[in-house]
């Protein structure tokens, strides 16, 4: 029995398809047995206690455990994994442990120095894992299983990575093996709102990215006919009516945007999805207008900064202009864009952090439905030129439990990395911008603040919004904390969780 796990990455009404893992056990061929755990449904909180159990279970069974494997991503994931892989191995060492995911393939090495966990796979893992299994029964040499991390005599060895396959030529997610209904939430999108992958990778070499790092500057589509396939399926066996795609970069050539959307239409559902701003613009009305008819609500771009130097050097190949263009054209279709902006680079920042907020007011005037994601550079190994310069192992901690400390989970989250360049003054000035934008224009998003906070907020929000006036907007931030709907979950991020009121 092979034990598939996702540590808790979010609260239990954020759980989405746990899709690595899934992923990984529909590649296992019909004579090994496996079972996924999902760390992010409310029942595996204790998640090494509900480890532990099934692997005595298993142990009587008749079909022990013979190998954990865990997916994580860098982030709360990541501090939620690292306790539990450290326990379960000291209750069973004789159980080979593999790590894989995007913390694994960004960042090897700490996995590798980590005595707790035996293997690592960089990229994509279904055949990695595999030959791992030929590699754990004895009848392969782990130095010939690309994409795989190793040790040989406690160093950590790195294979060579392994090209990749398109999702075309990987079975189809085994919804059978899930009980569907408890992953179907509430989003902004419907009331059972799913999730689905149709392509892997992206061709663009912006040198700030996480994908690119672990898969190149490559795409690779499914058939839209198998994408509408299975979605046709969770709606028509589960009641699903709305996904979010999370591919990287769901739009490419015009021709297939178009199929995906003629397909996904008779099916009824509303849905969001990534995008490039470059590439929507090019595309025809027409194709606006059967997007629209698809069911397509909200796309999010990648804006990343109000400056052209700065997209220049970002090799993100878009200018602020398209930017502008795409949110005026998009409205006309009423489709709410959401611009995410990457801000505080290395160079100038407080310069481009005025010109990135100047771009958001701007967007804002062009069409007051868009949406703004804020997040602050955060250096990522990449495999060619990192933007501004830096070195993005600098200071990176070299074992995995130093990982785990609030401030590298900040840094993980994009939220609020300790980079030498970015000042607490500068960070309070794009949350103060940020508080008074959400207040002015509250997002879709947002269901964490109750209705009459949300009103009492816009109201005040409103002259200083006009007015630029952003500086510590401290009634309007007590206001929205006021009426925050508490939060309904203990487990909350897992060690970040606040401490517990005193009775
Ligand atoms: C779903 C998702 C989430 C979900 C997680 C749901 C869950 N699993 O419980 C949520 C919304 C919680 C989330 C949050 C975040 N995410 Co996220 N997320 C994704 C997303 C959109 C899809 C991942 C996915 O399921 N893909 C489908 C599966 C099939 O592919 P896969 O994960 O790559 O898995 C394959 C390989 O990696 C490998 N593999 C994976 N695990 C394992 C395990 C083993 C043992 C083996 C052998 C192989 C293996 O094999 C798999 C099959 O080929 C990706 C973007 C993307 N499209 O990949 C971002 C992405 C992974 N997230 C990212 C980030 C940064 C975050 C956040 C930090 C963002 C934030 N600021 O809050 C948070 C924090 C995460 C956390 N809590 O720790 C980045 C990571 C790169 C980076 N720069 O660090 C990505 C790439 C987005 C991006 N474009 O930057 N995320
Ligand atoms: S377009 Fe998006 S996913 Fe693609 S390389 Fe650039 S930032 Fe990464």
């Amino acid at each position: 029995m092979i034990l598939l796990v996702n540590p808790r990455a979010t609260k239990p009404g954020l759980r989405r398809f746990p899709l690595s893992i899934m992923a990984l056990g529909a590649a296992l061929p019909g004579d090994v047995s496996w079972d996924l755990v999902d760390g992010n449904k409310p029942e595996h909180g204790d998640l090494v206690e509900v480890l532990r159990q099934r692997i005595e279970a298993q142990r009587t069974s008749g079909d022990p455990v013979s190998l954990l494997a865990f997916t994580v991503m860098p982030g709360p994931q990541l501090a939620a994994a690292v306790p539990v892989t450290k326990r379960i191995k000291a209750l069973f060492p004789e159980i080979p442990i593999v790590w894989g995911g995007y913390f694994a393939s960004l960042y090897p090495q700490p996995v590798g120095n980590a005595p707790f966990i035996d293997f690592l796979v960089r990229g994509q893992g279904e055949r990695t894992f595999l030959e791992l299994l030929d590699v754990l029964a004895g009848k392969r040499d782990p130095g010939t299983v690309a994409g795989l991390g190793w040790k040989k005599d406690g160093t950590l060895v790195l294979n060579p990575e392994r090209p990749w396959i398109g999702p075309g030529e990987l079975p189809a997610p085994p919804y059978h093996r899930i009980h569907v209904p408890e992953y179907l939430e509430k989003t902004h999108l419907g009331a059972r709102s799913g999730v689905y992958q149709a392509s892997i990778g992206c061709p663009y070499t912006c040198s700030f990215c996480g994908v690119i790092s672990v898969y190149g500057s490559r795409e690779n589509f499914e058939e839209p006919a198998r994408t509408a396939k299975h979605l046709a399926f969770l709606k028509a066996e589960h009641g699903m009516d709305s996904v979010h795609f999370y591919d990287n970069n769901f739009f490419q050539a015009e021709a297939h945007g178009r199929e995906v959307c003629d397909r996904l239409t008779p099916l009824g559902l509303s849905w969001w999805c990534e995008s490039r701003i470059d590439v929507l613009l090019s595309y025809k009305d027409e194709t606006f207008r059967a997007m629209k008819a698809s069911g397509l609500r909200m796309v999010f771009f990648g804006a990343e900064s109000g400056s052209n130097e700065v997209l220049a050097k970002m090799e993100k190949r878009l200018t602020i202009e398209e930017t502008l263009a795409l949110a005026a054209r998009i409205k006309e279709w009423d489709i709410v864009p959401e611009f995410s902006f990457v801000l505080g680079g290395p160079e100038d920042p407080e310069h481009e952090i005025d010109q990135t907020l100047a771009l958001m007011k701007k967007l804002k005037d062009v069409n007051p439905a868009a949406e703004m994601v804020f997040y602050f550079y955060t250096p990522t190994p990449q495999r060619r030129a990192v933007y501004g310069g830096v070195n993005p192992l600098d200071g990176t901690p070299e074992a995995l439990e130093d990982w785990t400390t609030p401030e590298w989970v900040d840094f993980m989250t994009h939220e609020k990395p300790d980079v030498p360049w970015m000042t607490e003054a500068l960070r309070a000035k794009v949350l103060d911008f940020e508080l008074i934008l959400k207040s002015r224009f509250p997002s879709l998003h947002d269901l964490k603040t109750r209705p009459w906070g949300k009103v009492l907020a816009q109201r005040l929000a409103r002259r200083r919004w006009a007015d630029g006036d952003f500086r510590d907007p401290r009634l309007i931030r007590s206001i929205r904390k006021f009426a925050r709907v508490p939060k309904d979950d203990a487990q909350l991020y897992g060690h970040l969780r606040p401490p517990a009121e005193p009775a």
